[in-house]
């Protein structure tokens, strides 16, 4: 553990020394494990430096040679970071002894212990900790890799690549020997060594590869394969038909594991993934878990070609690989589900996660210029906004030139670890065009605003259309000036998609000033000025406009909207997105209202009532979608509405939210019921879009009943959860009696766990549903709950299902006023950051938004975070955060 130090993109410099091939050996022994590697090395003819830097961590040396000849301590300098030898010859082969103790590896960064044997994370700098290497991704190697260990307990081992060779040994252990034939960085590296259960399936390729599938999981769990081995397949075939891109191994496996920091790793050939992205079966899982498990699988799978055959230079462009495969697992999703729905659920958390990321004190741009820590970038940042800027590409250049600039992405660069402009170049190249302004993107902070002004000639039948960029400077740019790197600030290169309403509701054609013909009714408007005014043409009447049609740019969008332009909008934009949106808008003023005028009085606008039972009718119409409605009828969260406010009053925030529920639920009580009975589903259980999405819209009237808190609704809501036949009914019944309190609250909480408390994942969403109840009594329970058999501080899924969920989810008791909330927060950061400091890390982020928050509990915080920043030996990880924060 080290305090942070920042490390700099302007610092990049090629390695010294680059490394061939590396044969790899792994004895797993009782308590230790010896790992063996033969590096073939020679010097880099792009160098300057001559030294040889080997980064290592928590290793033990055992024995160094070179060429055969073993080197003594005079030889080398050794540190906590690893190991430097300056006199080399030009090419030559080093091997290196270390022991290591995995059992003990509570960081789950490197070789790990979990449940069932021992697994291996190594994303980004976990290679690292297994052994002496150039731990950067633009050393790529070929590996060989042989695993020894107990047989009787550990009969699997694996690691990428094909198997060559296995055998057995004295004393009850066995060997195998992976090579993969393709170079990879360290990070790509993965082995196994457990008891598990395994089921395949083969795949056929265009070219006519035959690749086994395989999904290994805990003896016991096989049931619970069959949706991510078919997910596997599915996204096989979709890679291939959209971007033409084959599998090239011949053995590709999934192997999950209960103990696991993020979602799942793209390791060569050798995913190892969550649990919780991998097991399901309808009485565990919900129609969410499913849809989730879709899309890790692809992603993890699209990443072979964008990650792995094209890597990153450096950690800085992680983006590179990250924002472009999130783009390819979305398309994949709104392929395989609703296109609107799904589009519609990652504007939702872009709001949700990244916009607060942009303009809080960890703001970074997509490609960040310098970090302390890298584990703490696999942020939203990186992730979705980099998925965003990759589909404004997308937009901008037309899904043929995309095409074309993939292919030559590939031609000019498989093999290679490469940088962000190498990307953008292809794009550019391919399309003819100039992406020069378009890099902003890649290197400003924050989240742009749009302000958009509208005036119509009615003489004229003339419609102006005039935009304003605004982009204010970060806390990362000022960070940056103060570090001496000032970062140039401009206006952005973005597609606005837009298309004009009349009152009818039809869509008009759009012509600009100085072009002959209209052009359809939707357009795609380049912006590029920090103002800018588009001129329609023949426009008969006043339009309502519908701006950033499928969030073609990742902003905030200003518009002064009427309350009936956002109505006209809710019942007539052919554009689902926007649909959504203008219900979203039109709540989103509401509560606001309700909040400043602390939900007294007559604030809740008849229309808007007559607006959702028209929602909720339009359903039942002919071409209806059930999925759209139910995301529709869900408010704007605590978390978003928090966000519209210069002074957060969280309280004030939630009892308006739940006023509005509480009033909409009393006003279409009998909607909400006739809705509820005829959506009843009597098919078996299928995870599909048609299915799911006529369960959410039946989980999302069941919800608002349960608001009215009476008798009848009370008796629903428990009969609801007598009756469910699958875990989606089940969770949609169970957190609503999370929030009642009712004595069958206890019991069903209680029978719910007895049932299921030997199946980790549904423990998770027990622990969940308690950890988000607005029941005055949770912060209590959660810590109660801490201390219950059911959690472990040391599996991230239970500390995110208890305590991240309740900092993030639960906002009126996490910024409860006493305090209460922060104190909790910061007790587990500190006691957690000596075990896992990235899962510290991540909930040292909740408190991210802290000076949005009245002068008391920014007092109350800022005890906790500097209580955290004091602590003795805090990591690196948790350290930036909470710096970042305090500054
Ligand atoms: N590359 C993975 C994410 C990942 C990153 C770091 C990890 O350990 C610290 C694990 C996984 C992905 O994008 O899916
Ligand atoms: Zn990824």
């Amino acid at each position: 553990m080290n305090a942070a130090q920042t490390i700099y993109l302007k610092d990049y410099t090629v390695p010294a020394y680059l490394v061939d091939q590396l044969a790899l050996d792994i004895a797993i022994h009782t308590g230790f494990a010896r790992v063996t590697a033969r590096l073939s090395m020679r010097r880099n003819p792009a160098a300057t430096a001559s030294a040889l830097w080997l980064d290592g961590e928590d290793l033990q040396l055992e024995a160094l040679s070179i060429d055969g000849r073993a080197l003594s301590p005079a030889d080398y300098v050794l540190s906590d970071a690893g190991l430097s030898i300056t006199t080399l010859p030009e090419a030559f082969v080093l091997e290196s002894v270390v022991r290591i103790e995995p059992d003990k590896n509570t960081q789950l960064s490197g070789l790990y212990r979990s449940k069932d044997g021992y697994f291996t994370q190594c994303e980004a700098q976990g290679f690292r900790r297994i052994t002496f290497y150039p731990d950067r991704p633009d050393v790529m190697a070929k590996f060989s890799c042989t695993l020894h260990a107990d047989k009787a307990a550990f009969p699997v081992l694996l690691a990428n690549g094909n198997p060559v060779a296995q055998g057995d040994e004295a004393n009850g252990f066995h060997w195998a020997k992976w090579e993969d034939p393709f170079a990879k960085p360290a990070y790509l590296f993965a082995c196994v060594a457990a008891k598990l259960d395994v089921v395949e399936d083969y795949y056929t390729t265009t070219s006519g590869r035959r690749v086994r599938c395989a999904v290994y999981v805990e003896p016991g769990k096989l049931d619970q394969c069959d949706h991510a081995l078919a997910a596997l397949k599915k996204s096989m075939k979709w890679d291939e038909d959209v971007f033409g891109l084959e599998m090239d191994l011949e053995h590709y496996m999934i192997v999950a594991v209960g103990d696991f920091n993020m979602g799942a790793m793209e390791n060569k050939g050798l995913n190892i993934f969550n649990t919780k992205y991998v097991l399901a079966r309808p009485d565990t899982a919900t129609d969410t878990d499913y849809q989730n498990i879709d899309r890790v699988v692809a992603h993890e799978y699209f990443h072979n070609w964008t990650g792995n055959r094209v890597t990153c230079r450096d950690w800085f462009q992680l983006s590179l690989k990250e924002g472009l495969t999130v783009f390819r697992d979305q398309n994949f999703g709104m392929d395989v589900h609703s296109a609107g729905v799904t589009r519609i659920q990652e504007v939702r958390t872009l709001r949700a996660a990244q916009f607060p990321e942009d303009a809080g004190p960890m703001a970074h741009p997509i490609r960040p210029a310098s970090y302390a820590e890298i584990n703490n970038f696999y942020t939203a940042t990186v992730y979705e906004k980099g998925a965003e800027v990759i589909r404004m590409i997308h937009t901008l250049i037309g899904k043929a030139a995309f095409r074309q600039g993939m292919d030559l992405y590939f031609a000019r660069h498989d093999g290679q670890a490469v940088t962000c402009e190498d990307f953008v170049a292809a794009m550019q190249d391919a399309s003819g065009l100039d992406l020069t302004q378009f890099q902003r993107w890649y290197n400003q902070a924050g989240t742009p605003r749009l302000v958009v002004k509208s005036a119509f000639d009615a003489a004229a039948k003339r419609y102006t259309l005039t935009v304003t960029q605004h982009y204010p400077a970060t806390p990362y740019e000022e960070r940056m000036a103060a570090d001496g790197l000032p970062q140039a600030r401009g206006p952005y290169h973005l597609p606005l998609v837009i298309g004009l309403l009349d009152a009818a509701g039809k869509e008009l054609p759009l012509r600009l000033s100085g072009e002959t013909s209209a052009a359809g009714t939707q357009r795609v408007l380049t912006l590029r000025e920090d103002t800018q005014t588009f001129v329609f043409e023949d426009i008969a009447s006043e339009p309502v406009p519908s701006l950033l049609r499928g969030f073609s740019a990742p902003v905030v969008l200003d518009y002064d909207y009427s309350d009936a332009a956002l109505t006209h909008l809710m019942a007539h934009d052919s554009d689902a997105v926007n649909r959504w949106e203008a219900g979203q808008r039109l709540a989103t003023g509401i509560l606001l209202k309700g909040v400043e005028h602390k939900a007294q009085g007559e604030w809740i606008p008849a229309p808007y009532v007559d607006a959702i039972r028209a929602l909720l009718a339009s359903a039942f119409a002919p071409a209806g979608d059930p999925a759209l409605v139910a995301e529709a009828l869900l408010l704007p969260s605590e978390t978003y509405l928090a966000e519209q406010m210069a002074v957060v009053d969280p309280d004030a925030i939630h009892a308006a939210r739940l006023a509005l529920r509480q009033h909409l639920a009393r006003a279409l009580r009998s909607e909400f019921e006739s809705a509820y009975a005829q959506l009843a589903i009597d098919a078996p259980y299928s995870p599909d879009g048609a299915q799911s999405g006529k369960r959410a819209l039946r989980n999302a009237c069941l919800g608002y009943l349960a608001e009215l808190g009476d008798e009848a609704a009370n008796a629903l809501v428990l009969s609801h959860y007598e009756q469910a036949a699958n875990m989606t009914d089940t969770m949609a019944a169970l957190s609503a009696i999370a929030n009642l309190d009712i004595p069958a609250r206890h019991t069903v909480l209680d029978s719910f766990y007895s049932k299921w408390k030997h199946e980790a994942l549904v423990v998770d969403k027990w622990l969940q549903v308690q950890s988000t109840s607005r029941l005055a009594t949770t912060t209590a329970d959660v810590r109660a709950l801490m201390a219950h058999e059911a959690f472990d501080i040391r599996n991230p899924n239970k500390v995110y299902a208890l305590v991240r969920a309740f900092c993030a989810a639960n906002p009126k008791h996490f910024h409860a006023a006493d305090g209460s909330g922060y104190k909790l927060a910061a007790d587990v950061i500190v006691e957690l950051d000596a075990m896992n400091p990235q899962v510290a890390s991540r909930i040292a982020r909740t408190f991210d938004r802290w000076k949005k928050f009245d002068a008391a509990r920014q007092a109350l915080a800022r005890v906790q975070l500097e209580r955290i920043r004091a602590h003795v030996g805090l990591s690196s990880d948790v350290s930036e955060v909470v710096s970042k924060a305090l500054d």
